[in-house]
């Protein structure tokens, strides 16, 4: 870390203008807040037992929140009263979070997944919070729209990630490049550590949770097939690596290379969306993927091209190194799949109902 430049002064001396609007500044500013405040929480975990388990009450007579619901109260109770969003969507949240009567509000709407992997907090692996910011369509003068909050990946503002981990990192996009920041806690500023990161075009890493094989098309485990096999770009077997974290196996992929998987399967015949949400996690993470040159898609659209119908829509992610994301393009095709051949998936996440939006 040669030049101590804080992701502020990054946003404001080498982003264009249009980005360094002081309102961006301040919504990225609570960002960071919410971020080091969640750290803080995250690297107390362990101590579970001793300071007492979810559930129980503290000393001030409160109930300890889980983590990945503190996290979300943080980032809610922050960025709502910052002036700067029209509205905010969470992983956690079945509809829309409104800004609350009385303060100011902006023309930013912010989706996030609070704490992404929090299944693996007990056994200390990195988790992450992923966000996702759009303008808003609508004038702000009218009521907020659907069309304000469903909109396509393509159209986000800027996305990113922080990670909990060994050290904490946030890496984001503004659309002009990925770069990483590492929390240096003895000042308590995300310092530059990795500007403009760029990911291999050709993996040896292939990450999927291959115990879901017999739920996936043949399409898919020809893919995997293809990684694992001898007969394909390298000429060996990929090394397999999955942590079950997406930020964690996200992160890995986009600094040393590879591909990272969560397939459609049919394990209930009337959802084959895979797992990961469209808005809160493939879209930010195909954003940065794409600005650091590699690709995202869904084995038959680009990730950033599909447009939500529905706020917790999920959706297939085959994401990372352009070479083999452009293999599985491949042998998707080959397979004859089609847009069709998903009309209806991922129309299983909770709806829009009560939000009150049209
Ligand atoms: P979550 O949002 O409930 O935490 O689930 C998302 C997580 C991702 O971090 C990870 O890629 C995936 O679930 C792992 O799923 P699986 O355990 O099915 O492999
Ligand atoms: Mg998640």
């Amino acid at each position: 870390m040669s030049q101590q430049v804080t992701v502020i002064e990054h946003l404001l001396y080498s982003q264009s203008q249009v980005k360094a609007t002081g309102k961006f500044t301040m919504l990225l500013n609570e960002l960071i807040l919410s971020a080091k405040i969640i750290t803080r929480e995250v690297n107390k975990a362990g101590l579970v037992d001793v300071l007492g388990f979810t559930g129980d009450i503290n000393v001030q007579g409160e109930k300890v929140k889980k983590l990945d619901e503190y996290a979300n109260s943080i980032l809610i109770h922050r960025l709502s009263r910052a002036g700067v969003l029209c509205g905010m969507a969470s992983e956690e949240n079945a509809d829309i979070i409104p800004i609350p009567r009385g303060y100011p509000t902006g023309e930013y709407f912010l989706i996030f997944d609070p704490l992404d992997g929090s299944s693996n907090i007990d056994v200390n692996v990195n988790i992450g919070t992923i966000f996702s910011i759009f303008r808003r369509k609508s004038p702000s003068s009218s009521d907020l729209l659907l069309s304000d909050v469903l909109q396509r990946g393509s159209e986000q503002v800027a996305a990113g990630y922080i990670m909990y981990g060994s050290s904490t990192m946030l890496v984001m996009t503004t659309g002009e490049g990925v770069h990483g920041f590492t929390l240096d806690p003895s000042v308590g500023e995300f310092l530059l550590s990795h500007p403009n990161i760029q990911i291999p075009e050709q993996a040896r890493i292939y990450s999927v949770n291959e115990g879901n094989w017999s739920y996936w098309n043949d399409a898919t485990r020809e893919v995997v097939a293809y990684f694992k096999g001898t007969d394909n770009a390298i000429g060996k077997p990929y090394s397999a690596r999955y942590i079950g974290s997406l930020v964690a196996d996200f992160h890995r992929g986009l600094i040393y290379g590879g591909i990272f998987m969560y397939p459609a399967d049919h394990r209930d015949p009337a959802k084959p969306t895979g797992k990961l949400r469209l808005s809160c996690e493939a879209a930010p993470m195909a954003m940065i993927v794409e600005q650091a040159g590699g690709m995202a898609t869904d084995g038959v659209q680009r990730i950033l091209d599909i447009e939500p119908k529905q706020l917790h829509q999920r959706v297939p992610l085959f994401i990372g190194s352009k070479n083999d994301v452009l293999k599985t393009i491949e042998v998707f095709a080959r397979h004859g799949l089609t847009d069709n051949d998903r009309s209806g998936y991922g129309l299983d996440g909770r709806c829009l109902a009560g939000t009150g939006l049209k």
